[in-house]
C-alpha cells in the first residue's frame, strides 16, 4: 500500500494531501483544500464541525475520482477544543472555538482552587486562556455532567469516520488535564471540574491502525478503501515530526501558521519553576518525545488584518507591501492577549502602537511590516529563553509550515535572531501526518529515517543574518514594549 493521505486542518483552511514516495523520495499532492474559520453567535464563538467532516468526505470522493481505490488515512487539527457526546453517541453542543471569550478571566478561578504551580508541575503545560482545563471550567456544568464521552476535534472526526473512540496523546495533552508522572489524566484535575476518567475514551498512540472506515459511509458517498491511522492528531505534533532532518548541529523548530510555535524536541520534559515562569510547555510527542515550546501569537496578526481589509491583498502581496514599508517603524508586543481574538485587529494594533507613543500603521503594508518586524524580535527574544532554558546553544532555526513562503519574515528572522534560518518544507503538517501512517504499515523504518526523507525530497531555503546598524536602538525599544507587556502574557 502506497497511497497515504494526510487530512490536515488548521484554524484558516483544511486540505487532504495524498502522499507516495518511490526510491527514498516523498512527492505530495493536493487533493482538495477548503477553509476553515470560527464564526461568532450570540457573543460566542464556534467551529462548524459538520462541515468539516463533509470536507472530508468530499475530499476522499476527490480521491476516489483520481483513482485511488485503496489508501490509508490520518487526520490533524489544532488542539484544545473538544466535542461532547451523549450516550447514543451524538453531539450534544455546537463546539466552542478556542478563541472565545468565556475563559478570559477562568485562570484567575481555576487559580483559586488549585495553584499554578501545582498544575504545572502536574502537567507540565503553559498556561493559556483556552487550554481545554479552562475551557472545561467556563462550560455549561448541567451540560457537561450529560456528556458521556469528551472527545477532542481530531478524536471526533476519527469516532465518525470509524465509530471508535479515542483520545490521541500529542492533542490530549494540550488539553493540561494529563499528568506527566501517570501519563494518564489526574484525578485532581478532573475532581475540580467534576469529571470522572471515565468520561474520556482510552489514550491512544500515533500509529495504532484503527482498521477501515465504515461500511455505511463507504457505500453511501462511494469513498476509497479507507484504512484509518491514528496520526498525531496535533497540528503542531504532526508540523516538528515533519521537520527535516538537521545534522552536525544543534538546531530549534518554528513551526509557522496562525500561531508561531518555537521549541525544541525533548526526550524529557521539563517543567521547573524556571520553565514555569516563562511559560513553556511539554506537550507530548509522538514517539516518546515532548514539544518544550513557546506559543507565539502568529501569522493570525496578518490574516486578521487581510481579512478586515476585504481580502484586497494577498499575503504574497501584503508581504511585498511590507517589504516597501519603513522598517522597525512601529512594534507591538505580539503575544499580549489583547491580539488573541480582538473586536478588530487593526484598530488594536493601531490602539496599541499609539499608546506607547509610537507611530500609528496606517496603510496595509504599515500594518504588515509592523507586525513582521515584531514577530521576528520576539522569535530572538523566546530563542534566547530557550537556549537557558534547555541550557544548550541553539545554532539554527528550522523554519516549517504556510510562513516558509514568507521571505521578508525568514530574512528579517536570520538578522534578528543573528542565525542562520533554513526554511521548508511549507508542508511540514501534512508530511508529518503521512510519515506516522507509513512507519505504522512498514513502508519507512522510523521517524529517523522519514526525517531524512523529508530533508532530500523538499527544497529548503537558507537565510544567513545580515548585520543591522540600528540593532542597539531597536532592541532597546523591544525590550521596554516586551516586559511592559510581559505581565500580561
Ligand atoms: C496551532 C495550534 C497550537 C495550539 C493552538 C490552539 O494550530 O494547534 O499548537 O496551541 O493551535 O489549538
Amino acid at each position: 500500500m502506497n497511497n497515504h493521505i494526510a487530512v490536515d486542518i488548521g484554524a484558516s483552511s483544511g486540505r487532504l494531501v495524498l502522499g507516495t514516495f518511490k526510491d527514498g523520495i516523498i512527492s505530495l499532492r493536493e487533493i482538495h483544500r477548503f477553509s476553515n474559520g470560527f464564526a461568532e453567535r450570540d457573543g460566542s464563538c464556534f467551529w462548524d464541525i459538520d462541515y468539516l467532516f463533509d470536507q472530508i468526505i468530499s475530499g476522499l470522493q476527490q480521491a476516489k475520482a483520481n483513482g485511488i481505490t485503496m489508501c490509508t488515512l490520518g487526520i490533524d487539527t489544532w488542539a484544545v477544543d473538544y466535542v461532547l457526546l451523549d450516550k447514543q453517541g451524538n453531539r450534544l453542543q455546537e463546539v466552542y472555538a478556542y478563541r472565545d471569550r468565556r475563559t478570559d478571566h477562568v485562570i484567575d478561578e481555576v487559580g483559586k482552587l488549585i495553584s499554578p504551580a501545582a498544575v504545572y508541575e502536574k502537567t507540565g503545560i503553559q498556561q493559556l486562556t483556552f487550554n481545554t482545563l479552562y475551557q472545561l471550567f467556563a462550560h455549561d456544568t448541567a451540560e457537561l455532567a450529560q456528556a458521556d464521552q469528551i472527545l477532542l476535534v481530531p478524536d471526533y472526526l476519527y469516532y465518525r469516520l470509524t465509530g471508535r473512540k479515542l483520545n490521541e496523546i500529542t492533542n490530549a495533552s494540550t488539553t493540561q488535564l494529563l499528568n506527566l508522572q501517570t501519563r494518564d489524566y489526574d484525578e485532581d484535575l478532573l475532581d475540580l471540574l467534576h469529571l470522572t476518567r471515565e468520561q474520556f475514551p482510552a489514550l491512544a498512540e500515533p500509529g495504532e491502525d484503527l482498521g477501515f472506515i465504515s461500511d455505511t459511509l463507504m457505500e453511501q458517498y462511494d469513498l476509497p478503501q479507507c484504512r484509518l491511522i491514528v496520526a498525531a492528531t496535533h497540528d503542531t505534533a504532526s508540523a516538528v515530526l515533519g521537520v527535516p532532518a538537521q545534522s552536525g548541529r544543534s538546531s530549534a523548530y518554528l513551526s509557522s501558521g496562525t500561531w508561531s510555535l518555537l521549541g525544541v524536541e525533548l526526550r524529557q520534559p521539563i517543567h521547573d519553576a524556571k520553565a514555569m515562569h516563562v511559560n513553556y510547555t511539554n506537550e507530548w510527542g509522538a514517539y516518546g518525545t515532548y514539544r518544550f515550546l513557546k506559543n507565539i501569537m502568529g501569522l493570525w496578526l496578518i490574516q486578521e488584518v487581510r481579512r478586515l481589509d476585504g481580502e484586497r491583498y494577498s499575503f504574497a502581496e501584503l508581504a511585498e507591501l511590507a517589504g516597501q514599508a519603513e522598517s522597525f517603524r512601529s512594534l507591538i508586543p505580539c503575544n499580549d492577549p489583547r491580539f488573541l481574538n480582538p473586536e478588530h485587529m487593526i484598530e488594536e494594533i493601531r490602539t496599541s502602537c499609539a499608546e506607547t507613543g509610537q507611530p500609528v500603521p496606517e496603510t496595509p503594508g504599515e500594518l504588515a511590516r509592523c507586525i513582521f518586524d515584531s514577530l521576528a524580535l520576539s522569535y530572538r527574544t523566546y530563542l534566547a529563553e530557550l537556549e537557558e532554558l534547555t541550557a544548550g546553544p541553539i545554532e539554527v532555526l528550522q523554519i516549517v509550515g504556510g510562513g516558509v513562503n514568507n521571505a521578508l519574515l525568514c530574512q528579517l528572522t536570520a538578522d534578528m535572531i543573528g542565525r542562520e534560518v533554513l526554511a521548508g518544507p511549507t508542508e511540514s503538517t501534512a508530511l508529518g501526518n503521512l510519515v506516522v501512517q507509513m512507519i505504522s504499515v512498514g513502508n519507512i523504518a522510523d521517524i529517523e529515517e522519514a526525517r531524512a526523507m523529508i530533508q532530500r525530497s523538499f527544497g529548503i531555503e537558507s537565510y544567513a543574518p545580515r548585520p543591522n546598524p540600528q540593532m542597539d536602538e531597536i532592541l532597546n525599544r523591544w525590550n521596554g514594549l516586551h516586559s511592559a507587556a510581559a505581565g500580561r502574557t
